[in-house]
């Protein structure tokens, strides 16, 4: 596909509030697009990523770089991180990065074949949360937070299609640090696309790009400075455990 001739994505599956077009010089240079003209939420500029069905859109300098400078020494620091067991052909192995699921009481996330009860809201992760609800005008319960610490972690081809999710989730995902390959390929091959996110940016996938397509963050023998992933999601059923204290 000849990424210079975007296609334009059908429909407007993300919350119907005016934007504008974004077509920042950055946003060119970082994925080699041209922008589309689409409408976002409430008050988010970014490019539409040309992906057939999916709905895709990227905004490189989303977090100033000192605030982004700021956020990942605060990411680092205070989530809990740790590494989570996944079942792989039978297998049960180490995921290949550090991770930590964190999210409202009841906000349950399955997935591998694993169950992750949701750590606390660090500070700076509830004010990144309400930040993010505003510009995307929709709701987040829950960030599932990666930990890429060299070249060596990465995450396999997978789509965050869990049921919990429902059908269409939109997913905002915020990288920061070093700056690594994100691949999206369509199920049915008839698509891919790369991306390396910038320190700072956001990605926004919604309707239909989990149910076509799966990504991917692949190793690389390049010397990487660690990158932290946030990507929130809505957990929708999320009910209170019984064993949580503040149903007792
Ligand atoms: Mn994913």
């Amino acid at each position: 596909m000849d990424w210079d001739h975007p296609h334009r994505t059908t429909g407007n599956e993300f919350p119907a509030h005016a934007g504008r077009i974004f077509a920042a010089d950055a946003a060119r240079r970082s994925c080699g697009l041209t922008a589309v003209t689409s409408s976002f939420a409430a008050d988010v500029e970014t490019v539409a990523l040309p992906l057939p069905g999916a709905s895709l859109r990227y905004r490189p300098d989303w977090l100033p770089e000192a605030e982004a400078d700021a956020l990942f020494a605060a990411a680092a620091t205070t989530i809990p991180w740790e590494r989570h067991r996944l079942r792989l052909f039978g297998r049960e192995i180490d995921a290949p990065r550090l991770s930590c699921w964190i999210g409202d009481p009841g906000a349950v996330y399955a997935y591998s074949r694993a169950r992750f009860a949701p750590r606390p809201w660090p500070p700076a992760l509830a004010t990144l949360r309400a930040r993010l609800e505003i510009a995307c005008a929709a709701r987040f319960n829950s960030v599932l937070a990666n930990l890429y610490r060299d070249g060596c972690d990465s995450m396999g081809w997978h789509s965050d299609d869990e049921p919990e999710l429902g059908p269409e989730p939109l997913i905002a995902s915020i990288s920061l640090g070093g700056v690594r390959r994100f691949r999206l390929r369509a199920r049915d091959g008839s698509a891919q696309l790369a991306l390396e996110p910038a320190h700072g940016s956001l990605l926004l996938m919604a309707g239909a790009t989990q149910r076509l397509y799966r990504h991917e963050l692949p190793k690389t023998r390049a010397a990487v400075a660690p990158r932290i992933n946030l990507t929130f999601r809505y957990v929708h059923g999320a009910r209170m455990e019984p064993s949580d204290p503040a149903c007792a």
